[in-house]
């Protein structure tokens, strides 16, 4: 399919999506959030993809679902159709994502962010979720997320005030891994992909099912969830490699089985 929103790419072993909506900031509409679907879905079943970077412009990674197209809708249509479906499905990626920020990283475009695995931030990066500017408050799963990733004190502050915070501030509360210079942010970000793509992708999977888990179960639960996939890696051909090989001072070959 030929995509009107978005950028797609296939360098090496990563898929690369870049947001394509510049004379909106990447407002993230139904069709751009449409196609972001289609393309994870592709890479998701090329089994020669084992990561993903999602990028968007120098001024924004996306300011935001697109409040043109929200601005009019009513509660039935939206609970009738498919106004969260597609949100739902980005969340639900088992290859890992690697979100690449630069610019403003709001409303919707954090949510986004916040489905990544990892989230790479150029220092011009700004985020917040200011919805509450707009009547309403996020509904991607912002009000969820936040809160796990920075806690519920600045996670409210943000909520409630709309504030936006700098990369720096962003990086210090853990809401980002690592802040870089905007000429090296789809370098560093395509490079993380790289590695994470050389190794075995089903135990990649399996390691980022395993922290996912961390957000939704207790310790004990999450222990025993994780000695059980640990335990599973056992029964790849992937374990026995990466092991005879480090023996062999030699590097691995991993075969994805
Ligand atoms: N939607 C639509 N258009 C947008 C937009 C957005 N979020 N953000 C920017 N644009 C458009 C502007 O309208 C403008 O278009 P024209 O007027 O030229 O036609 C163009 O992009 C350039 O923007 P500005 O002229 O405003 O540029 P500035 O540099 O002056 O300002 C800004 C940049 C980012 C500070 C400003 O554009 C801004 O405040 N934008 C809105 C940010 C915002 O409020 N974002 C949150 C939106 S609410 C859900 C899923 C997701 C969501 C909810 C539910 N479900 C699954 C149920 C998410 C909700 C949201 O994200």
């Amino acid at each position: 399919m030929a995509f009107q929103n978005i950028i797609v790419e296939i360098r090496g072993q990563v898929g690369l999506v870049t947001l394509n909506r510049p004379q909106a900031l990447n407002a993230l509409n139904e069709a751009l959030i449409a196609e972001l679907n289609e393309a994870l879905s592709d890479f998701e079943s090329n089994p020669g993809i084992g990561c993903t970077v999602i990028t968007g412009a120098e001024k924004a990674f996306a300011a935001g679902a697109d409040v043109k197209e929200m601005a009019q809708k009513g509660y039935v249509e939206s609970y009738l159709g498919k106004f969260l479906d597609g949100w739902t499905r980005i969340a639900e990626t088992r290859k890992p994502v690697i979100a690449a920020v630069s610019g403003f990283c709001l409303g919707g475009g954090l949510e986004l962010a916040m489905m990544c695995d990892i989230v790479i931030a150029s220092e011009t990066a700004r985020f917040a979720l200011p919805e509450i500017t707009l009547g309403i408050m996020p509904g991607a799963g912002g009000t969820q997320r936040l809160p796990r990733f920075i806690g519920k004190a600045k996670a409210m502050d943000l909520i409630l005030t709309g504030r936006m915070m700098d990369a720096a501030e962003a990086e210090r509360c853990g809401l980002v891994a690592r802040v870089v210079r905007p000429e090296n942010l789809l370098d560093e970000a395509m490079a993380a992909a790289a590695k994470v793509a050389s190794f075995s992708t089903p135990i990649v999977m399996m390691a980022k099912e395993t922290v996912n888990r961390a957000q939704e179960m207790s310790l004990a639960e999450g222990a025993r969830f994780e000695r059980r996939l640990f335990l599973s890696m056992f029964a790849t051909e992937d374990q026995k490699e990466g092991m005879q090989a480090f023996v062999a001072k030699r590097k691995p070959d991993f075969r994805n089985r």
